[in-house]
């Protein structure tokens, strides 16, 4: 039966939120189409699923960007992130609220937070004198820190320029945290995912943590600190608590904290790991509030290998891509291509390989085909099949085992290894269309063996493309249309083709990519 949504399973998941201190570039399309296939396969097993992305605009880096450009800060955040949510649209995120650190209801929230670590005892007044990159918002150690040849200092990992900032600031106890951090991720091993990013974690905190400057008096774009407003709250305290906001803090008692806190996932691109894996489980644990059960990090996208950043002027609008190859083979090409958690490329050639052999050939050409039949020799109705042969039933088995194999891979964020499941099933799903012939099958008037290879072929169809909805929503569904199927859940897996069900007229739903001529 149908569950109403208090008796569905929650699960809450969240992006990271992107500095609107310029427009998207493609990263940032692959962090939320990635985002949004893991919430869509949610909701399609099932589940409640809160989803939450948007924009992070506090902060020195958007300040100083709007200066540059002689606006005010204000109007440079609500441009750039309208750009961002109107970015979403086209790409089709299932988000249930797209968050601004804007918003009322986080300035409240940030508020409580700060105000539950000052209760703890782990926010103090103190002097910081040390590096500070404003490109990453991020405080630096010396030796964290290197002089390049101009005499201009970076910070080593990022090749961000720093400055030295000294001021009086307020303090959270980091440092503290050590050994409850390290127990996190022994006990909960799979709270930092891929493994590598989470061992490069547990070496950086074994080190030894330095308790954090968590507030700012050079400039006051941001959140006032309690008390003392000479202080705005360091971003990043305001930008992670971005999470607890969106689910109804500080009202713990509330239906929407008490329904998806904690979260089930954070999904954020590898330079921010820092920042989700040490910084905000010691927060949380500070203000007594449950910690999140994983952060998922994704690698980074490079331009044929090449590093892009809005600094170095080589950054791809998305919306372009979009515009070349359509949305779901772009949502397609980097779901299936990228190694989640992997660092990735893209390049035309690739894009253009992946929409021919994968989308145009597998997949589009066979629905293509196996519905022609039905229209020319079943008057365009499901056909009743026969007794199933060994091949017949051994594909069948092999599609209906696909929800498991998918779900374990979703629930692991590896949507690659789920499509290429999928994929290979479809492949034996050509294989057996081609050795069937029922094209030969109708000639030689076998018409009963001909309408059962045409059942099976529709049937794996139907479950594949069940199953592709969380990733090419908008073509899987258009191909369930043609397969005449309304029940799209996962739940509907299990249920057969009804034979006699009468399709509309086949349509070509992935053609090939052809090179624009000239
Ligand atoms: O870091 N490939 O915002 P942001 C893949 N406001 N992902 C990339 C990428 C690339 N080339 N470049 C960036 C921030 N990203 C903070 C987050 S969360 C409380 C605050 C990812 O706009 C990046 O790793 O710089 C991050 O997950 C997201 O895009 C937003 O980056």
């Amino acid at each position: 039966g149908i569950m109403t949504a208090a008796e569905r399973p929650a699960f809450y998941i969240t992006t990271a939120i992107a500095y609107p201190n310029g427009v998207p570039h493609i990263g940032h399309a692959y962090e939320y189409i990635s985002s949004d296939a893991l919430a869509r396969f949610k909701r399609l097993d099932g589940y409640d699923v809160f989803f939450m992305t948007g924009t992070d605009e506090h902060g020195q880096k958007m300040q100083q960007t709007a200066n540059t450009e002689g606006v005010p800060v204000e109007e440079l955040a609500r441009r750039n992130s309208d750009v961002f949510e109107g970015m979403d649209k086209v790409l089709d995120i299932s988000y249930d609220r797209f968050i601004r650190t804007t918003d009322e209801d986080h300035t409240r929230a940030s508020i409580a937070i700060w105000e539950a670590m000052l209760a703890a005892g782990d926010i103090y007044l103190g002097t910081y004198a040390g590096w500070y990159s404003v490109r990453d918002e991020a405080f630096y150690a010396a030796e964290e820190t290197t002089v390049l040849d101009d005499g201009t200092r970076v910070a080593t990992e990022t090749r961000t320029p720093v400055e030295w900032s000294e001021e009086s600031n307020y303090f959270f106890r980091l440092s503290k945290y050590q050994d409850a951090l390290l127990d996190l991720y022994e006990s909960q091993p799979d709270f930092i995912l891929p493994a590598t990013r989470r061992n490069e974690i547990v070496s950086y905190v074994k080190a030894g943590l330095k308790d954090l400057s968590i507030s700012r008096t050079t400039f006051d774009w941001g959140v006032p600190v309690p008390e003392d407003p000479r202080h705005v709250m360091y971003v990043w305290v305001d930008a992670l608590t971005n999470y607890l906001t969106g689910v109804g803090y500080p009202e713990t008692d509330s239906a929407a904290f008490q329904r998806y806190w904690p979260a089930d996932v954070h999904i954020i691109g590898k330079d921010i790991t820092r920042f989700h894996t040490v910084y905000w489980p010691a927060f949380l644990l500070s203000a007594g509030i449950a910690l999140p059960k994983r952060v998922f990090v994704h690698g980074f996208l490079f331009n044929k290998g090449e590093k892009m950043s809005k600094s170095v002027g080589n950054v791809v609008d998305p919306m372009a891509l979009v515009d070349a190859y359509g949305l779901d083979p772009v949502r397609f090409f980097l779901l299936r291509e990228i190694s989640y958690g992997q660092d990735g490329s893209y390049s035309h050639d690739a894009i253009v390989g992946r929409i021919n052999a994968d989308l145009a050939n597998e997949y589009g050409n066979l629905v293509q085909r196996s519905l022609k039949m039905v229209a020319r020799d079943f008057e365009s109705a499901i056909p009743e099949p026969g007794a199933f042969t060994a091949d017949d039933t051994e594909l069948l088995d092999r599609a209906r085992g696909l929800l498991d194999r998918c779900r374990a891979e979703f629930d692991q964020q590896q949507m690659h290894l789920a499509l290429e499941a999928i994929w290979l099933t479809l492949g034996e799903t050509n294989r057996y269309f081609s050795a069937q012939q029922p094209w030969a099958l109708a000639k030689a008037g076998e018409k009963g063996r001909e309408g059962t290879v045409l059942y099976v072929t529709l049937e794996v169809l139907r479950i594949v493309s069940i199953l592709a909805q969380p990733v090419i929503p908008g073509s899987a569904g258009k191909i369930l249309d043609l397969l005449g199927q309304t029940g799209r859940s996962f739940a509907d897996v299990a249920t057969p083709l009804v034979a006699g069900t009468s399709l509309p007229e086949p349509e070509v739903v992935f053609p090939k990519y052809l090179e624009p001529k000239g």
